[in-house]
């Protein structure tokens, strides 16, 4: 404990700072004020690797699709998901230690607790994404864990989803080197790339932007160097990683889903496919301008009714008895859940908002399909699906889907895993965007944002569907969404941002509207 005293003097808690709060993915705020949370999670990360028996624990440091000046960090369990939630809590308690003599008395408190075995030895590995004040909290996050005697694995800069995949494949036995990222999902998409009719597959034709963030160089190593040739055009705008304070800036997924527009950078072509990642790539949208030169918005929920179309009809060719279930949050469009459950006769499940929360459900499934309508998710395949397709027979509808297990990042949502993914899709079933827009109409909707002076006033209940706090304002809004056809409103507080989010949906663009500044003006009305 003597070395987590004497480390703790260069990372206290500054005053200022009222609470820290580990949230909807992890700890995330202005980067001056994260030293110390860097620090105290470098702690708990070891003791969680020590609690599980010295098994691979992840530190991402990023703030996703936060501003340039934001950062955050989160944990990383052993199989690649997100930490357990019983821990998120001790991770707020070692956080909000008001001095290093507080701290060093709770992390006592938690080894006693959890009967942690110091003994055990601590395995961690470290990665950051393309922020300017990443490298200096990751030294932060190194001190924890160097008080705490762990053996600590620096990465240096990674996407998101690569640090999963990594921590997965250091508690696995499979390789451990970045390089193992692209190798693999490159192989699955080898294999299922062949196994399209070779005559009448349209050429892979794709631009990304890249939000300025890590996404970029991942995303042209990959193509580059493991997908020579089967990419037949591609290019990757908003590339700038290297200026971290383009970062999400009039780029990127969040940008393009919230305000439905192109990014900057492009100017685009009709019925010609894009994508954004966001800013650690964990996160993609598609988009495309029709005939009339309007933006269409693939998203999410685009996303996962495709794929759901698609293994529904691949599992019906293998003649398997397989479950095939979707998970959406509340955010998901009306008109995708109506589809999900009326034309695809599908079971579609509702989470509070946060990957970690629809995981475990799609979980459930022999297939469970998840995605948020930010773009964020993945599908999970059960072992008892794996088994069955990789034994059976050599058809291709099996071959098909068992290197769709391997396409796929099963421990998270990952923007090139699922680009690819859709890529090879959309020329399997020989869908222009226009064509795999047309499943259903989205209705018009919006998300706005309210600044308030404590978000946390705001406490929801039915996945966050209803608000129970502060008290009198879900009725309020009630009475605002019957005024108005089709109309659905939600408000929660921002587990990433310091805002409340208001999301609206109705019939017509001008109802939305209409909704979405009526419930915005409630929310700062009861925030008061
Ligand atoms: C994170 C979470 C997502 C969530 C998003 C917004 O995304 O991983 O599950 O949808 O934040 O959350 P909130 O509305 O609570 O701010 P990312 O891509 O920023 O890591």
């Amino acid at each position: 404990m003597d070395k987590i005293l004497q480390a703790a003097q260069n990372h206290k808690k500054p005053e200022s700072v009222k609470k820290y709060q580990y949230g909807t993915a992890g700890f995330r705020m202005n980067a001056n004020i994260l030293d110390s949370v860097m620090f105290t999670t470098g702690i708990l990360a070891a003791l969680r690797s020590k609690y599980l028996g010295g098994k691979f624990i992840g530190i991402m440091i990023t703030a996703s699709h936060n501003p340039p000046q934001d950062n955050g960090v989160k944990l990383v369990d052993p199989m690649g998901e997100m930490l357990e939630q019983h821990w998120e809590a001790y991770a707020t308690t070692l956080a909000n230690a008001a001095s290093p003599e507080v701290l060093v008395k709770e992390v006592r408190e938690l080894i006693q607790n959890l009967k942690i075995d110091l003994k055990v030895p601590s395995n961690v590995i470290v990665a950051r994404d393309s922020r300017e004040s990443g490298p200096v909290l990751q030294q932060a996050a190194v001190d924890g864990l160097v008080a705490m005697e762990a053996n600590v694995k620096q990465f240096g800069v990674l996407t998101t989803p690569q640090l999963h995949f990594l921590v997965r494949n250091h508690n696995t036995g499979k390789p451990k080197v970045e390089t193992s990222y692209y190798e693999y999902f490159s192989t699955a998409f080898k294999e299922i790339y062949q196994l399209i009719d070779g005559d009448s597959k349209p050429p892979i034709d794709i631009v990304i932007d890249a939000a300025n963030g890590i996404g970029a160089p991942k995303v042209e190593k990959l193509f580059d160097e493991y997908l020579k040739g089967k990419i037949h055009s591609y290019k990757v705008i908003n590339d700038k990683y290297t200026h971290p304070e383009t970062l999400n800036s009039h780029c990127g997924a969040d940008f393009v889903k919230t305000n439905q527009q192109l990014p900057q950078g492009i100017s685009a072509i009709p019925d010609k496919l894009y994508a954004s990642f966001d800013g650690d790539a964990d996160r993609v949208v598609f988009y495309f301008v029709n005939s009339a030169n309007k933006f269409q918005l693939l998203d999410g929920d685009k996303i996962s009714t495709l794929l759901a179309r698609y293994f529904i009809k691949l599992v019906e060719q293998t003649g398997l008895k397989l479950s095939v279930g979707v998970v959406q949050t509340a955010y998901a469009n009306g008109s995708s859940t109506n589809y999900l459950t009326q034309n695809l006769k599908l079971a579609v499940e509702c989470t509070p908002t946060g990957v970690k929360h629809l995981h475990h459900v799609a979980q459930k499934f022999d297939i469970g399909i998840y995605f948020e309508a930010n773009g964020h998710g993945t599908v999970l395949f059960s072992e008892n699906l794996i088994e069955q397709v990789s034994s059976s027979s050599d058809e291709h509808a099996f071959k098909k889907l068992y290197y769709f297990t391997q396409l796929i990042n099963q421990s998270v949502g990952d923007a090139i895993s699922d680009l690819i993914t859709v890529l090879l899709i959309i020329s399997d079933l020989q869908l222009t965007p226009t064509e795999w827009n047309s499943a259903y109409a989205d209705l018009p909707n919006k998300l706005a944002k309210v600044i308030v002076k404590d978000r946390t006033e705001f406490k929801t209940t039915n996945a966050e569907r209803t608000l129970i706090e502060p008290k009198g304002l879900q009725q309020k809004i009630d009475q605002e969404v019957k005024k108005v056809q089709l109309g659905r409103s939600f408000v929660r507080a921002s587990g990433t941002e310091d805002a409340v989010r208001v999301y609206a949906e109705a019939k017509t663009q001008e109802e939305v509207i209409k909704l979405s500044e009526a419930v915005c003006e409630l929310v700062k009305e009861f925030a008061a």
